[in-house]
């Protein structure tokens, strides 16, 4: 499908999610917000996209927020609308079941920072910038700041970074955790590119197992996690996957190609 503010793409196994705004910084209105949610579709759909790489256009911004002119005048009914489409899309990266990384470019704002946090992890160029400046606007982040925040970076570091509205740069990203690794921005979508080429040589089926397993087993407590993985471990050994690699490492030879079977 052809998108006005995305750009959807898939090479050797990678599909490229492209927020395609740069006018406004990528800033999300709802049309933008539609238009990730169906690109999303397509990639759980299609067999042939196994890891996602999510990035903005152009060189100064990843996503520099919500689109505060489409939110100035909001009612109340209009408000909880667009935060219900921000967070059915963003829950939808998250849960998706084949990995996302954010390859986050510049400004990653309110939603910007929230849309990365939905990611499975963040690579950031030397350009990034991060923060969830909603209460100098006089709102609460709205699309998942405030739970997701914490859950990367610890409470007081987010409850600090919240309150006071501050903008962190990449080093200081990474220092508390919230991108796995910075590198100059020409560097940034090799690296990204780097790294779902090392998750394509695994099998597709238990890459995907893990991601449900880590995800469900954050939000329980430690025996119904444990029992979660379980559960999947399981799964495992009804895939044509399993057995290859097994039998490929008894047998001391290289495993084949894996087929996401
Ligand atoms: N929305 C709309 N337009 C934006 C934008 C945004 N978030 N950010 C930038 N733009 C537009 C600018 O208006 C400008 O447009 P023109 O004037 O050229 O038409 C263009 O992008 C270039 O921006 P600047 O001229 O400002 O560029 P600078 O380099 O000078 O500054 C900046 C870059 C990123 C520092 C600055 O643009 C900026 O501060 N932007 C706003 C960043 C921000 O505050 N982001 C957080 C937005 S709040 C909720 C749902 C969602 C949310 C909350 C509640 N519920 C419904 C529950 C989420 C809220 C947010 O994300």
């Amino acid at each position: 499908m052809e998108f006005k503010n995305v750009l959807l793409k898939k090479e050797n196994g990678i599909g490229y999610v492209t927020i395609n705004r740069p006018k406004a910084l990528n800033a999300l209105n709802s049309e933008t917000l539609t238009e990730i949610d169906l690109a999303f579709d397509e990639v759980a759909n299609d067999d042939e996209i196994l890891v996602v790489i999510l990035t903005g256009a152009g060189e100064k911004s990843f996503v520099a927020g919500a689109d505060i002119s489409e939110m100035k005048d909001m009612n109340v009914i209009e408000g909880r609308k667009f935060g219900l489409l921000g967070n059915k899309v963003f829950r939808k990266i998250e849960t998706i079941e084949k990995p996302v990384i954010a390859a986050v470019n510049g400004f990653a704002l309110g939603g910007g920072c929230e849309i990365s946090m939905a990611c499975d992890f963040r690579i950031a160029s030397t350009k990034a910038k991060f923060g969830q400046p909603e209460v100098g606007l006089g709102i609460t982040p709205g699309f998942g700041g405030t739970q997701r925040l914490a859950r990367h970076v610890g409470l007081g570091m987010a409850k600090e970074l919240i309150y006071t509205a501050r903008i962190i740069d990449a080093q200081e990203a990474y220092r508390v955790g919230l991108v796995n690794k910075v590198v100059e921005p020409e560097e940034l979508l090799p690296e990204a590119n780097k790294i779902a080429n090392e998750i394509l040589k695994n099998a597709p089926i238990a890459v995907s197992l893990c991601k449900q397993a880590i995800n469900r087993g954050m939000q329980v407590d430690m025996d119904t996690a444990i029992a979660f993985e379980a559960e999947v471990f399981g799964e495992c050994f009804s895939t044509e996957d399993q057995t290859e690699g097994m039998t490929a490492f008894v047998e001391k030879r290289k495993e084949k190609a894996f087929k996401n079977k």
